[in-house]
């Protein structure tokens, strides 16, 4: 029998945002429920069987379970046999390579800086600490930059692949935090690209957390 994808996590999440924007482009149906900050804590023991690591997105498709919102995306367009992971084993891997280079690298670099003034968490107000993580932040996204000015388009070039989606929502981040930025144009230039896509305006570039 078939049965509807499920996705659970608050819809405000950056990193459910990615999930609800790839089954957007995808044209994917899916439930969803509210879990995390707000709402259902991802805390309860229902929620760890699933995902022990008590975060959002978790995707359930029947009997099968998925956390980490990249893995996601990534299943979900293997699964509808998507356009979004490149046409050749070569382009596929350097779309992962963006992908994890967006969760891992520039992640790590903005999270500091989204908890002191985002947040605003008394644990994240160090200045130094607060300014390291601007700086490597600023620093990661200079490399983004030149990447776009080379792709010309895409963080891959003409197609629009996983990697964008995974992006945008990070760029988004990086243009909606206040503090003194370099005018990155390549990336200012992308994020218009960007808006063009009916996916983004809806859950790329809204929210905040
Ligand atoms: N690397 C994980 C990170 C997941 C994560 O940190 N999710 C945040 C929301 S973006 C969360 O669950 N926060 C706790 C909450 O909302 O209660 C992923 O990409 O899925």
């Amino acid at each position: 029998m078939s049965h509807m994808i499920k996705i659970l996590g608050r819809a405000s999440a950056i990193n459910v945002r990615k999930v609800l924007w790839t089954c957007a482009e995808l044209g994917v149906d899916y439930e969803r429920e509210d879990w995390g900050l707000g709402f259902r804590s991802p805390s309860q023991p229902e929620f760890l069987a699933l995902n022990p690591n008590a975060t959002v997105p978790v995707l359930v498709d029947g009997d099968f379970t998925l956390w980490q919102s990249n893995a996601i995306c990534r299943y979900l367009n293997d699964k509808f046999d998507g356009p979004l992971l490149g046409d050749t084993r070569q382009q596929r891997a350097l779309i992962e390579q963006w992908m994890d280079w967006q969760a891992m690298e520039l992640n790590t670099a903005w999270r500091y800086t989204f908890l002191s003034k985002v947040r605003q968490s008394p644990d994240f107000q160090d200045p130094g600490q607060l300014q390291a993580s601007i700086a490597s932040w600023t620093k990661l996204m200079g490399i983004l930059d030149r990447q776009l000015q080379a792709s010309g388009r895409y963080v891959l070039g003409d197609q629009f692949t996983l990697a964008d989606v995974v992006m945008g929502l990070s760029v988004n981040r990086w243009l909606t935090i206040p503090f003194d930025k370099p005018d990155y144009s390549s990336v200012l230039t992308y994020y218009e690209l960007l808006r063009e896509r009916e996916g983004f305006l809806t859950y790329g570039c809204n929210g905040i957390a």
